[in-house]
């Protein structure tokens, strides 16, 4: 059960948020506040309380606070993003976390580790290996999670931008799974709902407790998951998504 998650107020700044879809335009800043307003709803509807962090606004991207810390049953791990634009975003993380965790660690340079990078299936994280996370970042991950009792291994990611952008775990082992990784060893022995390939943002979805928190637009997927017994809520990411941020990316959740 997760009894909490916390989120970052966007940046005026978010419009020059990293983007590999510019054909999509710019985040509208209010619609994106709106947006934000409602995804805190929707996750206070799953049952958990949201902290909310001020906007910060020398990072444009500041909002996708998953990325800047993996949180685990036992410690959290402050990272280090690998885009240089994001570079110290994770500076007040480590203290807002002690709140909540004992034991906060760090990846160290020349280790780069983004969050959206790690998928959490019970005591194994899943680690992408992309252009924001590498072999190092990941490896000391894995050494912080094999001396708490837990692991890790690393998977490669070649045309997305984190691992969670193609992959979610819905608990239950049930994975929903973009084309991308549809045929991986690695997941193959978990049932997976595939996604389409006209409705591949959808892959990143959350579940959070009794529901799964579904971006709204996606029809095929949301009624695949609803045929799968799952109960669902759907809230619109479109200003974020303008800027290749997801459900996920949007908060830490512990
Ligand atoms: C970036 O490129 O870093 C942001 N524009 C999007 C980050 C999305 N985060 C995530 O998938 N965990």
């Amino acid at each position: 059960m997760f009894k909490t998650a916390i989120v970052k107020k966007p940046a005026r700044s978010l419009t020059e948020g990293i983007t590999s879809s510019p054909e999509l335009g710019k985040p509208d800043y209010k619609k994106a506040l709106e947006q934000h307003r409602l995804y805190i709803e929707t996750l206070k509807k799953c049952g958990v309380e949201v902290l909310e962090l001020e906007a910060e606004e020398n990072y444009p991207d500041s909002c996708f606070v998953e990325d800047v810390a993996v949180c685990t049953r036992s410690f959290a791990m402050v990272t280090a993003p690998g885009a240089a634009s994001r570079k110290g975003e994770e500076g007040e993380i480590s203290d807002v976390l002690s709140r909540y965790y004992d034991q906060i660690l760090a990846i160290k340079a020349p280790g780069t580790l983004e969050g959206g990078d790690v998928m959490m299936v019970g005591d194994h994280f899943y680690i992408g290996l992309s252009d924001r996370t590498n072999r190092e970042g990941a490896g000391q991950l894995i050494d912080a999670l094999e001396s708490h009792g837990m692991s890790g291994s690393m998977v490669t990611i070649k045309n997305l931008l984190h691992l969670k952008t193609g992959i979610t775990y819905m608990e239950e082992g049930i994975m929903l799974v973009a084309p991308e990784f549809t045929g991986l060893s690695e997941f193959d022995s978990f049932r997976q709902i595939p996604i389409p390939e006209d409705e591949g943002y959808a892959a990143n979805c959350i579940r959070v407790n009794d529901f799964v928190i579904v971006p709204s637009g996606f029809p095929k997927t949301h009624r695949a998951l609803e045929n799968a017994g799952f109960k669902t809520l759907e809230t619109d990411t479109s200003e974020f998504r303008k800027i290749d941020g997801g459900l996920s990316c949007l908060s830490l959740r512990f």
